[in-house]
């Protein structure tokens, strides 16, 4: 356990004046208009907008600045002043194929895109293409395909409006092909949550965060992905709560922050120390290391008992609520500490510490991201945080509960309005009265299945709502060359990236406007849509002009797409929708009333407005009605053997990323700055490997299945880690990511622990 980490590379606190200089340099480099600071107040406030980088809720008692550095970013890189038109691709250098040697910053950096583009395979170039031919093509092309061929990707982006008539696109057109980004992400926990507690969503709500008296944080950075969350964080220290974190790596915004808000704090520099204890447990330890404080629970409630004090677990919530306790504390009291060290890297004295946070605390809420979810045992790591949570029933009470924190801003709502594609998530009877027609019934693609489906050749049409799918999933290589064998590929993007530079044998970009920018359509400016981590549902006003003249809605492009490749029939008003998104949500209304209720008129509250969740109020939609303890299986998450010369590769986010879109080259939070080529080490390792800091190594996936997967190039850094685990970064390590490595419910990508050697070179 690290009590006060000595980090290893200097860095200055999460927020700061660090968070300023990284804000105002990307304002230098971007040259939005002044207005721009205009629009940065308006963010994540009543009749504003809902920031479109990641899903952390928004205050119903907002501060006057309601963003963080991430955000702000995400914001002035949507507004740059920097334009890709048409003439992009006049310049002798700029063909296809001698952009696929660009950096996926400088990709970025070519600006918004103007104008719908067609790919010209005799130039090696994309031109401008009408509106109106480019979904007269689109729409005939995915006519002459077998229907099952077609898939209909959504990055978390875009609105619940226009992810409702996505999906319905998609059904229309004939399949449930609707895979989604949350399939790399959260999908473990839409999968593992549900199993145990009949959730696929997190069980908190913003008043708990103030009523807890502890955090315990499993694999998620809130300093780089959701800094707004370093808020509540800072105020649990302020009133004396206590917060301890699992991660293999020490991250900044865990340690202390500055609240760039606060003048006064940032004058005098006075930061607050946010982990009370830092465990830095092996890659895929977390089943170990959960397992290890449960134990702690059943000895202090046994010891409790012998000496006639108050019970530790809450035995009446236990007996009241759940199932498979006996054999869940079974495993607790056979498992040995020895083994729990072994698989979780961490000391029994480290863990009963962390225990005896736990149990003193009444309330606590247990929170995680990617590093329990990308991992082949993932759903596991999920189940025995509830496991750990169901002991003292921090559960659907006030100031407890399960804290998933999602990525991108709309991900979680895309699915509840039914970009799904298992049918049994979706009311397929509902949509059949609504619009007529008999949705199919066989469950579609998750994106897993959809890169197989490339990789097989039976894929042969993908149509992307924004996102950068050759980029984030893994086997990168393959899904390069898989890409571009198909007949179709059409993306709604608002910027270059590296998926267009791979087009299909016809190929669309179709530029939309972003979330900052007024919806003009017929009858008036349009409100979109979103909603949070929480389930609360929030309106987005647009007010800037336009990127350009050429650039349509993403609901307009969808309904574009879906008048050229369905039918038509009386009750698809796919041009009514468009002029008239409030039409829209009376139909997400009807086909989810029991969410929806009222939604025209309550997506304005401050806040947003609740979804509601059953296990909040205790109600627990598992078969067995009740939560669900689970025994585990085995020890660590992730699905391989140790092996002499193997390391667990975790592929990790910097602080200028949001996922593929890369800022810059600088990880301010983690001290490592200029470059993005590099393996984080332990110096132990490195020496052991007979490797020199500072030299160059190349990563290869330890798997045997006949392909060669590496990664060459890269500086070796040494970096305080656990032993045997390792790191580098996202995007660009996922060359190295089999499609077969993934969780084995819900198939999300073991991002998080790929089987790798380190070599010279
Ligand atoms: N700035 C920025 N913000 C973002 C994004 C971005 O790319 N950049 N992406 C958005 C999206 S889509 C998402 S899903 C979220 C992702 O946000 P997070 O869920 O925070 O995801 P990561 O940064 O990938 O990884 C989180 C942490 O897991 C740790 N970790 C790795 N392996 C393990 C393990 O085995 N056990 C434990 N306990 N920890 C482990 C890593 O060290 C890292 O600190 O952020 C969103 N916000
Ligand atoms: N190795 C590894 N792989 C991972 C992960 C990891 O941790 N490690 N994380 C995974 C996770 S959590 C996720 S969510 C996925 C992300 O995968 P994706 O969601 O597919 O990728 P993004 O980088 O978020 O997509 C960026 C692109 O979206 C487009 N875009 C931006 N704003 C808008 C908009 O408003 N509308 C539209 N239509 N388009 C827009 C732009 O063209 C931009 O280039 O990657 C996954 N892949
Ligand atoms: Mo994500």
């Amino acid at each position: 356990m690290t009590d006060q980490p000595d980090l290893p590379h200097a860095s200055g606190p999460a927020g700061g004046w660090g968070s300023m200089k990284g804000i105002s340099r990307i304002y230098g480099e971007t040259w939005p208009s002044p207005a721009v600071v205009k629009s940065l107040g308006r963010l994540n406030k009543p009749k504003g907008v809902m920031c479109v980088s990641c899903a952390w809720p928004k205050p119903a008692n907002y501060s006057a600045f309601e963003f963080c550095e991430n955000g702000a970013k995400a914001t002035l890189w949507e507004l740059t002043s920097a334009r890709c038109a048409p003439d992009f691709w006049n310049d002798d250098a700029h063909s296809v194929t001698a952009l696929r040697h660009w950096k996926d910053y400088d990709l970025e950096k070519t600006g918004r895109l103007t104008h719908p583009l067609r790919y010209n395979a005799g130039t090696d170039r994309y031109e401008a293409v009408g509106w109106d031919e480019a979904f007269a093509a689109i729409g005939a092309t995915l006519r002459s395909l077998p229907k099952e061929s077609a898939v209909f990707y959504a990055s978390g982006h875009a609105g619940l409006e226009a992810s409702y008539l996505y999906a319905l696109l998609a059904r229309t057109y004939g399949n449930n092909n609707l895979p989604q980004s949350s399939n790399m992400c959260h999908e473990t926990t839409s999968v593992g949550l549900t199993k145990v507690i009949g959730s696929s969503v997190g069980t908190i709500v913003w008043d708990d965060l103030a009523e807890t008296d502890a955090f315990f944080f499993f694999g998620q950075n809130p300093g780089s992905n959701s800094p707004r969350f370093l808020h509540p964080l800072k105020a649990l220290k302020d009133r004396g709560g206590k917060i301890v974190t699992f991660n293999p790596v020490i991250e900044q915004g865990l340690v202390s922050f500055l609240d760039p808000q606060n003048p006064i704090a940032m004058l005098t520099g006075k930061e607050t120390k946010i982990s009370d204890q830092y465990h830095q447990l092996k890659a895929g330890g977390d089943i170990a290391a959960i397992l290890g404080l449960c134990k702690c629970v059943v000895e202090a409630d046994d010891a409790a008992k012998m000496a006639d004090k108050a019970e530790v677990i809450d035995h009446a919530f236990v007996k009241q609520h759940t199932t498979g306790f006996d054999d869940f504390i079974h495993s607790c009291r056979t498992t040995s500490w020895a083994e729990i060290e072994q698989e979780s890297g961490l000391t029994e004295a480290a863990l009963r510490e962390a225990g005896d946070v736990y149990i003193t605390a009444e309330k606590v809420i247990g929170v995680y991201g990617m590093g329990l979810t990308q991992h082949t045992h993932g759903a596991l790591n999920i189940a025995m945080l509830v496991n750990l949570l169901l002991l003292r029933g921090n559960i659907g009470k006030p100031g407890a509960g399960c804290c998933p924190v999602r990525g991108h801003s709309n991900v979680q709502g895309q699915r509840t309005v039914g970009i799904a594609e298992k049918t049994e998530l979706v009311p397929l009877d509902k949509l059949k009265d609504l619009f007529g027609f008999d949705p199919p019934t066989e469950d579609g693609t998750n994106i897993v299945e959809a890169v197989q489906g490339l990789f097989e050749g039976k894929v042969k049409a993908f149509v992307s709502l924004g996102g950068n799918l050759v980029r984030a999933v893994p086997d990168q290589k393959r899904m390069e060359v898989a890409w571009a064998a198909q007949d179709l590929t059409v993306m709604v993007s608002t910027k270059l990236n590296r998926s267009h530079l791979f087009p299909a044998k016809q190929a669309y970009i179709l530029p939309c406007l972003g979330r900052f920018e007024a919806d003009e359509q017929a009858t008036g400016n349009q409100t979109v849509t979103t909603e949070d981590s929480f389930s609360m549902i929030s309106a987005s006003i647009g007010d800037r002009p336009p990127v350009s003249d050429a650039v349509k809605s993403e609901l307009a492009i969808v309904a574009g797409i879906a008048k050229a490749a369905v039918a038509a029939r009386p009750g698809l008003k796919w041009d009514e929708w468009t002029a008239d998104y409030g039409l829209v949500r009376d139909l997400i209304e009807q086909t989810y009333p029991e969410d929806f209720r009222n939604y025209n008129a309550r997506m304005y509250e401050a806040g947003g407005f609740y979804r509601g969740n059953g296990a909040h109020e205790q109600i627990w939609k598992t078969p067995e009605g009740k939560a669900v303890f689970t025994t585990p299986g085995q020890l660590n998450s992730v699905g391989f053997q140790d092996a002499p010369g193997r390391y667990r590769l975790m592929t990790l986010r910097s602080n200028d990323q949001f996922n593929t879109t890369i800022y810059g080259y600088s990880d301010r939070l983690r001290g490592l700055e200029g470059s993005r080529d590099i393996l984080l080490m332990c110096p132990e390792d490195i020496d052991e490997a007979g490797l020199t800091e500072g030299q160059t190594v190349t990563l290869t996936t330890d798997v045997d299945d006949g392909q060669d997967r590496r990664l060459g190039g890269l500086t070796l850094t040494a970096y305080k880690l656990p032993r045997g685990t390792i790191a580098g970064y996202y995007p660009e390590c996922n060359v190295l990511i089999p499609i077969t490595h993934h969780d084995e419910s819900s198939k999300t990508p073991a991002s998080k622990s790929i089987p790798v050697r380190v070599g010279a070179g």
